[in-house]
């Protein structure tokens, strides 16, 4: 367990990255775009998943100082590196600040040049439990900014379905634990297939996540997914050679 002082060093010698995994769309196979995934890079240890540092930042009060430092990436990203029309995804937790953060999103991408309609913000299912009405309203105002929705982990949290139609999103991402049962379970099979019909008559794009293998594609593409996210085609890769491995793909 890190401590603070070792984070809020890390984050000031800018030891924090994202790291790439593609989101491809079934229909076609083509890349829709990416999801950014925190990684640190420590000098010592080597790489750092965000399992073992993401929820600290929140404890330590820094999660703000990460925010600014993932929009930036994100932005330059988009700009710099991602044919026009790609988006890119990024995480955010339900925390106070991070919330209070997210509120400023519209002013602060609107600086920088970056559409806000390439940038999904992603929000794990659980985070809505306590949802507030200003919560609701906040993420209205995103929606109307331009930004897109996704609903993260769908199926592993306890939100209620009310709270789908309550927020505007824009996507659904059904949580790994269901795709890596439709193999082998009839019953992930018909719930995947529900999920992908609930989705769909709100008139969400449905993403299904961690799909590995190419029995597990073949199924959920003929669930009616719409996009695919996995190890299947790639695992989250340093910037630079998500670029290449994009390239390569086409
Ligand atoms: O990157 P990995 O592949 O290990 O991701 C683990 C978890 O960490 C995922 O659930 C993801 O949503 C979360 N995560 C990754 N990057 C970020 C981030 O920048 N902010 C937040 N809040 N969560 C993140
Ligand atoms: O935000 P979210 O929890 O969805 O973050 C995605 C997480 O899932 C990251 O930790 C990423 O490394 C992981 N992941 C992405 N694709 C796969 C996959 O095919 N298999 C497994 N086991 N994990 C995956
Ligand atoms: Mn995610
Ligand atoms: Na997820």
């Amino acid at each position: 367990r890190f401590t603070k002082g070792e984070l809020r060093d890390a984050l000031a010698r800018d030891e924090f990255t994202i790291y790439l995994q593609p989101k491809v769309r079934c229909s076609d196979d083509c890349i829709v775009g990416f999801e950014a995934l925190a990684r640190w890079n420590h000098p010592t240890k080597g790489l750092i998943l965000p399992g073992e540092f993401i929820d600290l930042f929140e404890e330590y009060g820094l999660e703000t100082i990460w925010m600014e430092k993932l929009v930036r990436l994100v932005t330059s990203c988009i700009s710099d590196k991602l044919p026009e029309g790609m988006h890119l995804s990024l995480n955010m937790s339900m925390s106070r600040h991070s919330r209070e953060f997210a509120s400023r999103f519209p002013t602060m991408i609107r600086s920088t040049g970056t559409a806000s309609s390439r940038i999904v913000i992603e929000v794990i299912e659980n985070g809505l439990n306590d949802a507030t009405t200003e919560d609701i309203e906040m993420f209205a105002r995103l929606r109307l900014n331009g930004f897109e929705l996704s609903i993260d982990d769908f199926g592993s949290g306890y939100s209620s379905l009310s709270r789908l139609v309550q927020i505007p999103f824009t996507e659904l991402k059904i949580d790994r634990s269901f795709v890596r049962e439709v193999r082998d379970s009839a019953e992930a099979r018909n719930m995947l297939r529900s999920v992908v019909s609930i989705g769909r008559s709100l008139g969400m794009a449905v993403i299904a996540e961690g799909v590995e293998d190419a029995e597990t594609l073949e199924i959920v593409k003929s669930l009616g997914c719409d996009i695919v996210q996995g190890f299947v085609y790639s695992r989250p890769l340093p910037i630079e050679q998500a670029v290449c491995w994009m390239f390569q793909s086409e």
